[in-house]
C-alpha cells in the first residue's frame, strides 16, 4: 500500500459529488429520491474515510441495477406489527429507502415505549451501517442495528462458508463526548476491504481468511477466488454472526445469507437480505442521565490510556474536511463520464 505511486487527487465539494453519484444512479434506474438517499450515503462514507463502502461501491450499485437484481424504483411498504414493532417490506429495493420511510414512526414508537424494534426485509444493502444508526444518537436515542450479507464466512468448526460478513453497529449519545458509534463486520474484516486490498495489491494479516482448500491465508486473491473469510475471535465472533443471521433472517423475514441466488444477474453486488434495528430511549430508563454515565465511561477509558474512541476518527475527519472530499482525479473523471453517459 505504502509503495503505490501517489495519484493525482482532486478536491470536490460533497454537494457536487452527491449530485454526480445521484445522476449515475438515476441513469441506471433509481427514482430520484432513491438516488439522492444512496448518493448521500455513499459520499458520506467516502468523506468519513470509510473507503470500502464509499465511491468504491458505485460500480456494484450499477451492476445490481442494470442486471435487474435490485429495483431502484421500488416503493417500500410500512407495516404496523405491534406498539413496539414496525416492519418494512422493501419490495426488492434498497434498505436505506425502507429505513427512511420508517424513521419518523420508528422514532415515535421508541419514545412512546422506551424501546422499539424495526424489521426490514426483501431489501438490499451495500453500505456501511454507521450512517443508519448515527441519526438516532443525534436525537438522544440509542440504536443497535444488524444486517446479514452474502455467504462468504466459514463458521468456526465448519468446513464451508455459511454466514455473511454480518456487521452490527451501535450508536449512543455520550453527553459532552458527543456520541459513541461502532460498526463492525463479524468477520476478521469486511469483504469490501478484501476487495480493496486486492485492488491495491497488499496482503492482509495471516489468517484473515482461508484459501479454496481451507488453509489459512492473508492473500486477498486467495480469499476472493474460491476461498472465504472467517469470523473474528474464533467461536465467539462466529456465534455473534449466528445471532445476526437468526435475527435478520429468522426474526426479520429476510433471506439467510445463503438463501438468495444472484448467479443470473452478472456483477450483482447487493446482498438481498434483511436488517433489524433496536431503538432505546435512555430517558425512559430512570437512574442517572445516560449521557453522564457514558461520559464517566469515556473518562475511565482515557485514564486507562485508550485514545481511539469508536466513531471519533470519522467525525474528526468529517470536521477537518469541512464538506470537501478528496478523490483520485482519474476516479472522479470516470464518475463524471458515468454520470453524463
Ligand atoms: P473495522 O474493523 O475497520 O472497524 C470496526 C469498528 O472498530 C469501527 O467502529 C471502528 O471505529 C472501530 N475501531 C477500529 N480500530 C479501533 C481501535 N484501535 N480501537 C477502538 N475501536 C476501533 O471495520 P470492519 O472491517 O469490521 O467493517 C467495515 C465496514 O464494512 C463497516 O462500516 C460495516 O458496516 C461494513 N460492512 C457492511 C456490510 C453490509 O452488509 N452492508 C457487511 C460487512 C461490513 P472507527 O469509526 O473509529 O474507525
Ligand atoms: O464489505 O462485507 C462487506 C459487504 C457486504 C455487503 C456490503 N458490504
Amino acid at each position: 500500500m505504502g509503495n503505490r505511486p501517489a495519484e493525482d487527487t482532486a478536491i470536490i465539494s460533497e454537494t457536487e459529488l452527491r449530485g454526480i453519484v445521484a445522476q449515475i444512479l438515476e441513469r441506471n434506474g433509481c427514482r430520484s429520491e432513491v438516488a439522492e438517499i444512496l448518493a448521500a450515503n455513499c459520499v458520506g462514507a467516502e468523506r468519513d474515510g470509510s473507503v470500502s463502502h464509499g465511491l468504491f461501491r458505485v460500480e456494484g450499485y450499477i451492476a445490481s441495477l442494470r442486471s435487474g437484481w435490485v429495483d431502484g424504483a421500488a416503493v417500500p411498504v410500512l407495516e404496523d406489527k405491534a406498539p413496539g414493532c414496525l416492519a418494512v417490506d422493501a419490495k426488492n429495493g434498497f434498505t436505506q429507502i425502507a429505513l427512511d420511510l420508517a424513521r419518523e414512526e420508528f422514532t415515535a414508537r421508541i419514545r412512546q415505549n422506551g424501546i422499539a424494534l424495526l424489521l426490514i426485509r426483501n431489501s438490499h444493502h451495500l453500505a456501511a451501517l454507521w450512517p443508519d444508526v448515527e441519526p438516532f444518537a443525534e436525537e438522544g436515542l440509542i440504536a443497535l442495528s444488524m444486517i446479514n450479507s452474502m455467504t462468504c464466512s466459514v463458521p468456526q468448526g465448519a468446513k464451508k462458508p455459511v454466514f455473511g460478513t454480518n456487521p452490527f453497529a451501535l450508536a449512543a449519545p455520550a453527553g459532552k463526548e458527543g456520541m459513541l458509534v461502532f460498526d463492525m463486520a463479524t468477520t476478521t474484516t469486511a469483504h469490501g476491504d478484501v476487495q480493496v486490498a486486492r485492488r491495491e495489491g497488499h496482503m492482509l494479516p495471516p489468517g484473515t481468511g482461508v484459501d479454496r482448500d481451507g488453509n489459512p491465508t492473508g492473500d486477498p486473491a486467495k480469499i476472493l477466488d474460491g476461498g472465504a473469510l472467517v469470523p473474528f475471535g474464533g467461536h465467539k465472533g462466529s456465534l455473534i454472526s449466528l445471532m445476526v443471521e437468526l435475527l435478520c433472517a429468522g426474526l426479520g423475514g429476510g433471506h439467510f445469507s445463503w438463501e438468495f441466488d444472484w448467479s443470473g444477474h452478472p456483477g450483482a453486488a447487493t446482498p438481498h437480505t434483511g436488517q433489524i434495528f433496536i431503538g432505546i430511549d435512555p430517558s425512559k430508563a430512570g437512574g442517572l442521565p445516560f449521557g453522564m454515565r457514558a461520559e464517566t465511561l469515556v473518562e475511565k477509558l482515557r485514564e486507562a490510556g485508550l485514545s481511539h474512541l469508536p466513531g471519533r476518527r470519522r467525525h474528526d475527519l468529517r470536521a477537518a474536511r469541512a464538506g470537501q472530499v478528496p478523490v483520485a482525479a482519474a476516479r472522479l473523471a470516470h464518475l463524471r463520464d458515468l454520470a453524463e453517459g
